[in-house]
This record gives C-alpha cells, structure tokens and sequence, in this order.
C-alpha cells in the first residue's frame, strides 16, 4: 500500500524550536503519522507553554530547554534522545529567528547573531545527529529555508543571507551523506502566520489591514496568508520513506509566490 510508505511508525523525530508556530504544527504532524517525538526550545517560559500545547494536543512529547546555537547543549541533547528515545531518526531544523533592520543601520553582531541561529545552528544540529544516522543506515534532515532563500526584500539582509545559505548547505548534506542512505531536503515556507510575521500583519489604528499584509495577499496566488498546518503534509512527505529518492531539493510550500510574476496595476 502506497500510503504505508508516509508512515512514521517506529521512528523518532527531533524538531528543534517546536515550542509554537511551524516547528510545532511538524510535530504534531510527525506524532500523527506515528512518530515519537524530541523538541527544543531555547526558554523556559516558552518550554512551559509547549508542554502545556503536546498536552493538549495528546502528544508525549520530549521537551529539552536546549539553545542551538550551543555545541555542547546539542550534543547532550542528542545523546539523551539516543538514550531514551532510541536515536534520532528525523531531524527538523526550524528553529529559526529574524530581525528586520536596515542593512546600513546593522550592527555586525546583530547580524552574526541571525546567522548563528539561522545557518550555524543547522549545521550543529546536523552534525550531532548524523553519526546515529550513518550506524543505522538511514536519515532524513529538513532544513527550514525560506522565500529568502531565493529573493531579497528590505532589511532582512542577515536573514536572507542565513536563509540562502541554508539552502546551500542542504544540498551539501545531500551530496556528502546521500550513500549513506541520508537524504537532506529543506521546505521554504511562504508567508506563514505566526508569531513570526505577526509584527507584519498588525492592524492600523484606523482598523485596517497593515500595507505588508495587503502586499502580501496580493503576491500570492492563494490569496490569503500560509498557516504552519500548511506544512504538514509537505513535512511527512519529507521525512517518511515515500521521499527516499528526493534528495538536495527545497519544496516550496508558498501558495505559488515564487512562480507568480505579480498583480498587473490597474
Ligand atoms: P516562531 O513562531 O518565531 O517560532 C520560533 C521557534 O524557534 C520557537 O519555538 C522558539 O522558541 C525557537 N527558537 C528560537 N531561537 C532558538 C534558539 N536559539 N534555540 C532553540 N530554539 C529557538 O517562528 P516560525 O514562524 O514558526 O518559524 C519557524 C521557522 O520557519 C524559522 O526557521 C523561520 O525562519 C522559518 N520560516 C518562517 C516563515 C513564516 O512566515 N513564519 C516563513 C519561512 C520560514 P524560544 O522562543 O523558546 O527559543
Ligand atoms: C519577512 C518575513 C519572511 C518570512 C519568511 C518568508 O520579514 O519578510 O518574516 O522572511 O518569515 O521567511 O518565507
């Protein structure tokens, strides 16, 4: 049967940054379709209101307060999901940060810093988890890229840069660790809402809609905004064995922004 391929019975998927948003809406996805599951999240507060979410949604979820960007913490992490979990069959890295800022108005740091979650951390987490990978002789690693990943707008320079580079190192995890039977895509979201973009769709004093949420539903030929349930599906495809053969590619679940040209102006 056909559809058995997209199950995720058996194995165990770590999300990073899956306290809200897209990471959260992967694993509720990944726990539908039979995962056990590992998240992360980098603050307390956060972790506390994640859990109170698996509860909710009935997921026995295995929460680590863990930064990505820290080596060690990452390690140990993955060590303990190893030891309790039984290794890390499915890597998410989707943990992800933004900051909207003039590029001549940066600072150096502030934009380190996006790399550092955006790029660095990836490769961190992909690294921790791909020896596991190699002795069990199979992985799946999806890299949460962007439309970024392709096309640039204003002040998200650090981001984009992160992004595009993202895209790159998926295709070098696929080159590098395709014969170990590993294969590393990554999903670019379009514009997806959650707390994110929130900052983007905030309503006008007068009631109406923000000029970047006009903009937005007028570049997609969907018409409407993403929400992280779009990427369900997509997510499951990526990491269950109905995707063995797809390897170094960035599916872009956008609501068609890429392939549209624009609205003609009236
Ligand atoms: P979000 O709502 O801001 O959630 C971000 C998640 O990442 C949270 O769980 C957050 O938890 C965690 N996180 C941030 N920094 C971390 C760190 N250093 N260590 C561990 N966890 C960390 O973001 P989202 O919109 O769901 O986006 C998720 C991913 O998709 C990101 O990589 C983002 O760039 C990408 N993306 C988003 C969109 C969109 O339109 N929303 C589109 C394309 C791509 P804590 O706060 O506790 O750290
Ligand atoms: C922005 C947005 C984007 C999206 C997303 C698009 O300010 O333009 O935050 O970067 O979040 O990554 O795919």
């Amino acid at each position: 049967m056909i559809l058995n391929s997209f199950s995720l019975e058996g194995k165990t998927a770590l999300v990073t940054g899956a306290a809200y948003g897209i990471g959260l809406a992967i694993a509720r996805a990944f726990a539908e379709a039979g995962a056990r599951i590992a998240f992360n999240c980098s603050r307390p507060e956060t972790m506390e209101r994640a859990q109170q979410a698996y509860r909710e949604l009935g997921i026995d979820a295995k929460g680590y307060l863990c930064d990505v960007t820290d080596e060690n913490a990452v390690k140990a992490m993955v060590a303990d999901i190893e030891a309790t979990l039984g290794g890390v069959d499915i890597l998410v890295n989707n943990a992800g940060i933004i900051k909207r800022i003039p590029m001549h108005e940066m600072a150096a740091e502030e934009f380190r810093k996006v790399v550092d979650v955006d790029l660095v951390a990836p490769f961190i987490c992909a690294k921790a988890v791909i020896p596991g990978m190699i002795k069990k002789g199979h992985g799946k690693i999806i890299n949460i890229c962007s439309m970024m990943s392709e096309v640039g707008r204003e002040t998200v320079s650090a981001y984009a840069a992160a992004k595009g580079g993202l895209k790159m190192l998926t295709r070098n995890i696929c080159s590098e660790y395709g014969e170990h039977n590993i294969q590393c895509n990554g999903i670019g979201p379009g514009y997806i809402a959650t707390e994110q973009t929130a900052p983007l769709r905030e309503r006008q004093a007068d009631g109406s809609r923000h000029p970047f949420d006009q903009f937005i539903i007028a570049k997609t030929p969907a018409a409407r905004w993403g929400t992280p349930e779009d990427l369900m599906g997509p997510a499951v495809f990526l990491a269950s064995d109905a995707s063995n053969f797809v390897n170094g590619h960035v599916l872009y679940v956008d609501g068609g922004i890429l392939a549209y040209i624009g609205k003609q102006p009236k």
